[in-house]
């Protein structure tokens, strides 16, 4: 029989460095989803085909000059812009599977800002632009060495894609995952199976959790 979303779909969210494999698993996790029937949505941010998308494209490929903390609120105002769509997907049973979100968005700033900043610009102001998007139910951070995600290959293609930014983003990640219960650390250099098996693992306890109305929506910062 197939199975028919009763409650809300959840809200897988896949966050890491540059090149730790998170597009990789977003799709098969999506192709698996499919397979099963689940309803499901992909997202990924920045979404580029956005206007504020196309800015933040032509910033991160070097093209246009934007001042870091504008830049801020753009990547903020590309998720706020589709934020009632998030919302309505998971009330009407989809579940999403998101390639970044406010995390990027709080650790690739916060990791250029000096702390303590004299004008008080720190984590809590990165995290304020964000208030009020849908809280994913699971944050899945691949976590990948700087070192081990330059060998990839493409590095250094975009803006911030530097050895030492990314040990700054980083320390940025892991003071988000001390403030978030829902945090779940992949090893990166696993095998990609060995990855999407445990995925799918974690994927289907949430969807079977949100389905079963076992998790009220959250927002965030919460
Ligand atoms: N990024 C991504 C940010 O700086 N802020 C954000 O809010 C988001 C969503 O954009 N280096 C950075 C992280 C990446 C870059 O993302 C582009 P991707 O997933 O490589 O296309
Ligand atoms: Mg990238």
């Amino acid at each position: 029989s197939v199975p028919v979303a009763e409650g809300r779909g959840a809200f897988i969210l896949f966050e890491g460095l540059d090149r730790c494999g998170k597009s990789t698993q977003c799709q098969c996790l999506l192709e698996h989803l499919t397979a099963q029937q689940v309803p499901v949505q992909k997202l990924s941010f920045p979404d580029r085909q956005q206007e504020t998308g196309k800015l933040i494209a032509d910033f991160l490929q070097r093209k246009i000059q934007l001042d870091p903390l504008a830049v801020h609120l753009l990547f903020a105002a590309n998720r706020q812009n589709v934020r009632q769509q998030m919302v309505d997907s998971l009330a009407a049973g989809v579940t999403l599977i998101v390639d970044r979100y406010a995390y990027s968005g709080v650790a690739f700033t916060a990791a250029q800002l000096e702390a303590p900043h004299p004008r008080g610009l720190d984590l809590d102001w990165c995290k304020t632009p964000d208030t009020g998007l849908p809280a994913p139910d699971v944050v899945i951070f691949l976590r990948l060495s700087p070192q081990d995600a330059a060998a990839r290959g493409q590095y250094g293609a975009e803006a911030y894609e530097k050895i030492d930014f990314q040990e700054k983003v980083q320390e940025q990640f892991d003071k988000l995952r001390d403030t978030s219960p829902n945090w779940v650390e992949l090893d990166a250099l696993l095998e990609q199976d060995s990855i999407a098996q445990q995925v799918s693992t974690i994927a289907a306890e949430a969807i079977q959790d949100c389905r079963q109305g076992k998790r009220p929506m959250q927002y965030l910062w919460s």
